[in-house]
C-alpha cells in the first residue's frame, strides 16, 4: 500500500531520516535498520574524508514546533559509514557526503566505488549535500549556481568513470546503478527555484533530490537569560521542525512543477504527523524524511506516521501513494 519509487528503485514505505538526525553512530544506524521501525531505508550522517569533531556545544536545541542546530558536520569520516552501512542489511542504505572541498567530494566518491568494487558492499545511493549551513567560512554551495553546476559537473565526470569500470567487471550489472541525489537548502525566491532547476536537469544521471535541509541562519532567544540558545556562530543556526514546513512544502512542490517525474524528491521538513506526510505526498515527495521529530521521538515516530497517514488514505479511499502523489490542486 505504501510502496513508492525512487527512479526505478522500490520502497516499502515511503519514510527515511534526514540526514544527521539518528546516523552519527553505528548504533544509531543500527536501531534505524531495525525492522521494528517501518522506515524501509536510512541514510548516514553527512561525512567527509576524515573524522571530524564539529562546532563547539551547546549547538543542537528543540523547542515545541522548532530545532535550532549548528552541529558544524561532527561525523566519523567516509570509511566509518562505509563500514557501518556495510553490516546493516535490512534496509536499504543511502550515504551522505558533506566534503569541505570538491576535491574531498570527489575522493569519497572514490572510496565509496573503490569499496563497491571490492567489497561488493551494497548501497542503494549517495545524498551530495550542498546545503550545510553550519561550517564555517564555507558558504552553501546550493545558493551559487554557477559553483553549483560546476561541482555537479566534475562529480557526475568522476561517477561516469567508475560506472564504465563497473560495467566491464562481470560482477556488475545494471542493478547495482547507484540512485545518486543532492539534498537542497530551502529556496525563496520562483526565479531561484527557476536556476536551481535549470542546473539540476543538465544532469542525466541525477535521480533524485533531498529538499529541503534545515533553514539557515535562524536566531533563537531565550528571553529569561536573554541569550541565544547555542554556542557555535553566536547563535545562529539551521532551523528544523514544523514552523518549517511551509517553506519545505514550497520548495517541494516548485521543484515537482520544474523537474516532472525526470528527478525524484525526498521531502524533508516540518513532519510531525501523518498528516503532514500526505501533504509532503501531495505536493509531489516520493519520498519523507524526518528530522527533529525523530530526534524528539527515536525511530519509533515512523510507526506512527504510518498508521496515521493510512488512516488518512482510508479515509479518502486512496489505496497507493501513486494514487495522489503530485496531485496537489490549485485553485
Ligand atoms: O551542522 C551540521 O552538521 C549540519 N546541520 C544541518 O542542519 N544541515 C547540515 O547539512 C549539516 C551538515 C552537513
Amino acid at each position: 500500500m505504501l510502496n513508492t519509487k525512487i527512479k526505478g528503485t522500490t520502497f516499502n514505505t515511503p519514510f527515511i531520516n534526514a540526514s544527521g538526525c539518528w546516523c552519527y553512530s553505528h548504533n544509531e544506524l543500527e536501531e534505524l535498520n531495525d525492522k521494528r521501525y517501518c522506515n524501509d531505508a536510512l541514510i548516514s550522517k553527512s561525512s567527509t574524508f576524515q573524522i571530524r569533531d564539529g562546532n563547539p556545544e551547546p549547538r543542537y536545541k528543540e523547542f515545541d514546533n522548532l530545532s535550532i542546530n549548528s552541529m558544524g558536520l561532527p561525523n566519523y569520516g567516509i570509511k566509518y559509514y562505509l563500514n557501518s552501512l556495510s553490516n546493516l542489511n535490512e534496509k536499504r542504505k543511502f550515504i551522505s557526503l558533506s566534503g569541505l572541498s570538491l576535491n574531498e567530494n570527489l575522493n569519497m566518491i572514490n572510496a565509496i566505488y573503490e569499496d563497491l568494487l571490492i567489497n561488493e558492499t551494497q548501497i542503494s545511493g549517495i545524498e551530495i549535500n550542498l546545503s550545510c549551513p553550519n561550517v564555517i567560512g564555507k558558504p552553501q554551495i546550493g545558493y551559487d549556481f554557477l559553483e553549483m553546476e560546476m561541482y555537479l559537473d566534475k562529480i557526475f565526470d568522476n561517477i561516469n568513470t567508475f560506472e564504465n569500470r563497473i560495467k566491464d567487471n562481470t560482477k556488475f550489472n545494471n542493478n547495482n546503478e547507484l540512485l545518486i541525489g543532492v539534498k537542497l537548502p530551502p529556496y525563496f525566491d520562483m526565479s531561484h527555484f527557476e536556476s536551481a532547476a535549470a542546473v539540476l536537469r543538465k544532469f542525466e544521471r541525477l535521480n533524485f533530490i533531498t529538499s529541503i535541509n534545515s533553514v539557515g541562519n535562524g536566531l533563537v532567544i531565550d528571553t529569561n537569560s536573554e541569550s541565544v540558545v547555542i554556542k557555535p556562530k553566536n547563535g545562529f543556526g539551521g532551523l528544523g521542525g514544523s514552523i518549517i514546513k511551509p517553506t519545505a512544502l514550497a520548495n517541494v512542490h516548485k521543484f515537482y512543477q520544474l523537474l516532472g517525474d525526470k528527478i525524484d524528491i525526498i521531502g524533508c521538513g516540518g513532519v510531525t504527523n501523518g498528516e503532514d506526510v500526505f501533504q509532503h505526498i501531495l505536493a509531489g515527495a516520493s519520498m519523507v524524511s524526518i528530522g527533529t521529530e525523530l530526534m524528539k521521538k527515536g525511530p519509533q515516530i515512523f510507526n506512527n506516521l504510518q498508521s496515521e497517514l493510512i488512516e488518512i488514505m482510508n479515509h479518502k479511499g486512496y489505496k497507493y501513494i501513486k494514487d495522489f502523489r503530485g496531485k496537489l490542486k490549485h485553485l
